[in-house]
């Protein structure tokens, strides 16, 4: 019998012992480079506009703190909108609240339309208002209020792929439908939000994620500050949120970036592992992902796979481009799985 016959014949015979030998027709264990499954991905702002206005009409909240979200999908994933990440669009009415809960997901929200609700994220309140990143680092309690007068849209990202392939998946609801608030409100924004200095005397640790949210007006400034710099060859002007008091990734798992396009900008090709999520805060442009290409707008979403060369540019001459991005890079730096490649 040749060896692959005899490899055939020994599968049924181990399988009851749950074992196994290679066969001839195993896809390889090793690949010269990472073959993710997940595609390239565009979504429209047109289409996810007429989408959600769609799932507002039609879909009520149930109780228990349920949302109405828009889950962003990929077709070559059984989940999810990236092999680690889950991005979606929650839809919220005024008077609508997300009950007090906490999980071992690490999560972020991204406020794209409107203002008037308040977040308390471990019993500190802030209000969310259009541009904010807002973080919800793993077991820290959340909850949200929308008492303003108009919907408000905002981008919800978790690292829930992520969680569910390490089996950590936990969730626990809250004793009351809202936290109590904190006397002094955004305690942790008086005391670490400056990024510069940090209160003398502390004693025990810091907490993950010491400033819950990142202001608009704030990460602009400093990209606007910035645009006198010479471009990144890749990005132009992008910077990283990060922890104010260590310096490390605002997040332990997922990754923030805010990027700026000067006009007529073209970034070169780069790759790395780990996937990405681009959501485009303004400006119209290209970016190039192998060997496809997407136009972008307002409002639109583009996913990349990990490893799949992609280069970003501004197509107006005239005006710049802001976007906003989410990836998985703090959670494969701490695996040292990181590559990056400058092609
Ligand atoms: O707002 O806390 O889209 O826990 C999915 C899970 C939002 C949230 C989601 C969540 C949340
Ligand atoms: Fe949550």
């Amino acid at each position: 019998m040749s060896d692959a016959a005899e490899r055939r014949a020994l599968a049924e015979e181990l399988a009851r012992y749950n074992t196994r030998v290679a066969q001839p027709d195993d896809p390889p264990l090793f690949t010269r480079a990472p073959k993710p499954a997940m595609v390239p991905l565009h979504w429209k702002a047109a289409d996810i506009e007429r989408l959600l206005s769609r799932i507002g009409a039609n879909l009520k909240l149930e109780s228990g703190g349920q949302r109405r979200t828009l889950r962003l999908t990929n077709p070559g994933l059984p989940y999810g909108t990236t092999t680690t990440l889950w991005c979606s669009i929650q839809y919220i009415l005024p008077g609508e609240i997300a009950t007090a809960h906490r999980h071992t997901a690490t999560a972020l929200r991204f406020i794209m339309t409107g203002d008037g609700a308040h977040t308390t994220v471990d019993g500190e309140r802030y209000a969310m208002r259009k541009g904010d990143l807002v973080l919800t680092p793993s077991l820290a309690w959340h909850d949200h209020e929308h008492r303003g007068d108009e919907p408000m849209i905002w981008l919800d990202v978790l690292d829930i792929s992520l969680v569910r392939a390490l089996d950590a998946t936990m969730f626990e609801p809250g004793t009351s439908e809202l936290q109590t608030t904190a006397p002094v409100a955004e305690r942790s924004m008086l005391e670490y939000g400056s990024g510069l200095m940090r209160p003398l005397g502390r004693r025990g640790s810091f907490p993950a994620a010491p400033v819950p949210v990142y202001s608009w007006t704030r990460a602009l400034e400093v990209l606007e500050r910035a645009a006198s710099l010479d471009p990144d060859p890749y990005h132009d002007t992008a910077f990283e949120y990060r922890d104010p008091v260590t310096g490390g990734h605002a997040l332990s798992t997922i990754g923030t970036v805010l990027q700026r396009l000067r006009p007529g900008m073209r970034g070169q090709m780069h790759r790395n592992t780990g996937t990405s999520v681009f959501y485009v805060v303004r400006g119209h442009g290209r970016i190039e992902i192998e060997s496809q290409a997407f136009d972008w707008g307002p409002g639109d979403f583009v996913a990349i796979p990990s490893w799949h060369a992609h280069a970003i540019g501004n197509a107006s001459t005239a005006d710049d481009a802001i976007l906003f991005h989410v990836n998985d890079r703090p959670a494969l730096e701490k695996l040292g799985l990181f590559h990056e490649s400058f092609d």
